[in-house]
């Protein structure tokens, strides 16, 4: 086990950090008066952790354990999110905050399987109604009453979400034919044209290291921890600086510190990439 002896990316585990973070986004402003809140959308494989994560940022604004209905229990099986929601996220006090996270069926390697591609940037650019239900044969018609024909900027994604499981990504098949990375890659390339930013979030960091499982503090200084980081660039072509280690709730019943700190870190970062984006929409 190689520990480093210096952390290599900076980052305050004080609790006092972690109620200014909150603070900041409770009351963010959003850069362009057209934008009600920003939509963030998280896409990833099956099981990567995408649905824990959007729970794990409800739980921690909450304060307490939110429910977890878009988690699969089951583990590592099929698809669980098998249609588009987007879900509000509210304060202690049940208000909404400025932003909206979706949250899509997991793709899988076959086609046959998971969401399509094609949906995938439909939602991107605004098309997806809420509650649209992925159908791996066939992806969204013009006619279908989920689909949103004159999307406004409030519609669109204004920061993408990759998701990838630390654990896991030594284990999936390189982005050629009929992969889940190769779709990854498709989606991260369409949002690119469209000047989306892109945000990786590597799940999972306490399967990847025990000194990490231990103490969450030790993030980066784990040279475990950094080389999968660097996999998961490599997998996906996302900068290192837009590469954001976490550890979801999952099994536990009283909220962490650390765990929030690193979700909470993760979060303002893509919060205000994705307020640079709308900012200079309206510039
Ligand atoms: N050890 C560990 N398990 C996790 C983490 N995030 C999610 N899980 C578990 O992984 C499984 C899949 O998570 P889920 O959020 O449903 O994945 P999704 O298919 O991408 O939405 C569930 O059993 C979660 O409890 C994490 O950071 N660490
Ligand atoms: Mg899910």
């Amino acid at each position: 086990m190689v520990v480093l002896p210096e952390n290599w990316r900076p980052i305050d585990f004080h609790p006092s950090n972690q109620k200014k973070i909150i603070e900041e986004i409770t009351h963010f402003k959003i850069a362009n008066p057209e934008v009600h809140q920003l939509h963030i959308l998280v896409h990833g494989p099956i099981a990567a952790g995408k649905s824990s994560f959007i729970n794990s940022i409800a739980s921690i604004f909450k304060g307490r354990m939110a429910e977890s209905s878009l988690v699969d229990a089951s583990g590592a099986g099929h698809s669980f999110t098998k249609k588009f929601i987007t879900k509000k996220i509210r304060d202690k006090d049940g208000n909404v905050l400025p932003f909206v996270m979706s949250d899509i069926m997991g793709l899988e390697d076959e086609e046959a399987d998971g969401a399509r591609t094609e949906d995938l940037v439909m939602a991107l650019k605004g098309h997806l109604k809420d509650g649209y239900c992925f159908n791996p044969v066939a992806s969204l018609k013009k006619e279908d009453p989920f689909y949103n024909s004159c999307p406004t900027l409030n519609d669109k994604v204004h920061c993408l979400v990759s998701l990838l499981p630390g654990d896991k990504i030594g284990l999936m098949k390189p982005a050629g034919v009929q992969s889940v990375l190769r779709k990854l890659i498709e989606i991260r390339k369409e949002a690119s044209a469209m000047g989306i930013p892109q945000v990786l979030v590597m799940t999972m960091v306490d399967n990847i290291c025990p000194e990490v499982r231990k103490d969450l503090k030790m993030i980066y200084k784990s040279k475990r921890i950094k080389e999968k980081m660097q996999e998961c660039t490599n997998s996906l072509g996302v900068p290192m600086k837009r590469v954001f280690p976490v550890k979801n709730y999952h099994e536990e019943i009283e909220m962490d510190n650390n765990v929030d700190t690193l979700v909470l870190s993760a979060l303002k970062n893509i919060l205000h990439f994705a307020n640079d984006h709308v900012q200079e929409l309206d510039d």
